[in-house]
């Protein structure tokens, strides 16, 4: 019989990474990473931007690469999903030209203004899209640059859209990524114009909601020459939303809220799949967001994650993110941690300066080198997971059995460690590419080689995670304040 392989491209923050997955006999699944490319925000005439042309002309190596690999090995490619961080969006016009570069949320203007000025209350705004006011929402940018009053044949494409696009020609969008924009419904996944006419955007120019997993069709001819594909691979609308893909095996409506979920990546998302969007006003308040999950409603808290180190070790020259986490592994938390999430750690530029500076804040001077800073980072870090963690607790009313860690933080080993410490709660980490098997999974279940996304992350053998037990309180000796 035909053994039929699926390829995701999974655009982090950090890294944008072409992985093919195959089924594997007994053994489950097989995933192999055939082509990792760097991503950062870059500068252009004074704006943060992402390079999506290099991306793009990356993803078609990484595709090409993917049918060679299926050729040699005896495979199909039969279906190519693709998923990218939240929020940014480009605009193609009637020609179908896409309006190029597209701005990176870093660069988000104080959306203060736009949310005086909008005739829905902020708890209306709550209620109806399910997004707490962040000054990344795509709702708020749009508002604030008034550029989408009038559709002018133009649509809107989120960053996953704009690649399925380019692969098929064909728009559309679907209720994952669509749902960090703060323009579409939390209950149901179709956009209204409640929400796009309080921030003065044309609803005709959003895109049509498909359902995650449904087809989309096959590549353009552009797109075959370039990977040397054929026209049986299908592209198929996953979850564009990387936090929602690498959550695919998380169905509320199967097992209820057992775990808390932390997508540990640029971004640390902290929260639990429900069956329905929560939207109380303590819900707002700690600033969670009902997001669209592959299935049902993902309540997560956005933190700043790994973003501070990243930056960290960009200022640093690159230096080797193990050797350096070797040397912070046996210190003791030093409960006097930072708030991640810090408004002044959110833009480019220094983040070491900006880091001390807050460290002397917490009465946590930090000595010379660059030890002390990761040591106060990944403290940090695990404390914000752990308050996540409890916020997510007292909003549910559900004590979870545990915690799953995913996303590359997965294999920070500390960060594990103390999250589990300071909690009280096992942890099981990984895997750390669960936005890449997640976007396999959704091609898998729709194409009908599983019957449901978690049964590819079920077959997942122990080389992708790890467990923390909650007994071992080595590293965290006094109790933070
Ligand atoms: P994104 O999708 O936002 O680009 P990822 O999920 O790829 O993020 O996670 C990137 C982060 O994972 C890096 O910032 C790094 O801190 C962490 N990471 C990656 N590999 C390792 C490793 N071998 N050990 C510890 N941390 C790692
Ligand atoms: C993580 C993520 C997160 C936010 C941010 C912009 O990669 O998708 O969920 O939406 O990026």
């Amino acid at each position: 019989p035909e053994r039929r392989a699926y390829a995701a491209v999974d655009l982090g923050a950090s890294s944008g990474r072409v992985v093919l997955g195959v089924p594997d006999g007994d053994a489950g699944w097989r995933f192999t990473e055939v082509h990792r490319f760097a991503n950062e925000v870059s500068e252009m005439e004074g704006v943060d931007v992402w390079d999506v042309e290099h991306l793009y002309a990356e993803t078609l190596v990484g595709l090409r690469r993917a049918g060679a690999t299926c050729e040699s090995e005896g495979y199909r490619l039969a279906g190519i999903g693709v998923d990218s961080w939240g929020v940014d969006w480009t605009l193609v016009d009637a020609d179908g030209r896409a309006e190029l570069p597209v701005r990176s949320y870093r660069g988000a203007p104080d959306p203060a203004p736009v949310v005086a000025g909008r005739p829905l209350s902020v708890e209306s705004v709550y209620a109806l899209s399910g997004i707490p006011d962040h000054a990344i929402n795509t709702a708020l940018r749009l508002s604030a640059e008034s550029t989408l009053g009038t559709a002018d044949g133009r649509t809107l494409l989120f960053v996953p859209d704009l690649w399925v696009y380019w692969l098929t020609g064909k728009t559309g969008t679907d209720p994952t990524i669509a749902s960090t924009s703060q323009l579409l419904r939390a209950d149901t996944p179709a956009f209204t114009p409640e929400l796009s006419s309080a921030v003065g955007v044309s609803n005709d120019a959003l895109p049509r909601v498909h359902a995650v997993g449904s087809v989309v069709g096959p590549l353009t001819s552009e797109a075959r020459s370039a990977t040397g594909l054929g026209a049986e691979v299908t592209v198929f609308r996953c979850a564009g939303h990387d936090t929602a893909a690498a959550f695919a095996f998380a169905d509320p409506s199967r097992d209820g809220v057992a775990e808390v979920l932390i997508s540990s990546g640029t971004w640390s998302l902290v929260g639990a799949a429900l069956a329905a969007p929560l939207t109380t006003e303590e819900a707002r308040l700690r600033g969670f967001s009902n997001e669209h999950g592959a299935t049902g409603t993902l309540l997560l808290q956005n933190q700043t994650g790994l973003w501070i180190l990243q930056e960290c070790l960009r200022e640093w020259g690159s230096p080797d993110l193990a050797s350096l986490l070797e040397s912070v592994q046996r210190l003791p938390f030093d409960p006097r941690t930072f708030t991640t999430s810090a408004p002044e750690l959110f833009g480019t530029g220094p983040m070491e300066t900006r880091v001390r500076a807050l460290c002397i804040a917490a009465g946590r001077a930090l000595p010379n080198g660059r030890v002390s800073v990761v040591h106060a980072i990944i403290d940090s870090l695990a404390a914000a997971y752990a308050s996540g963690v409890r916020d997510t607790v007292a909003l549910t009313g559900v004590q979870p059995a545990r915690i799953r860690i995913v996303g590359g933080g997965s294999r920070n080993d500390r960060l594990c460690r103390l999250t589990a410490e300071l909690t009280g709660l096992p942890v099981i980490a990984g895997p750390a590419e669960a936005t890449a098997i997640g976007t396999v999974a959704i091609q898998a279940a729709a194409d009908g080689a599983v019957s449901h996304p978690a049964e590819v992350f079920d077959a997942l053998d122990d080389a992708h995670v790890r467990h923390y037990p909650t007994t071992d309180t080595a590293l965290v000796k006094e109790t933070p304040a």
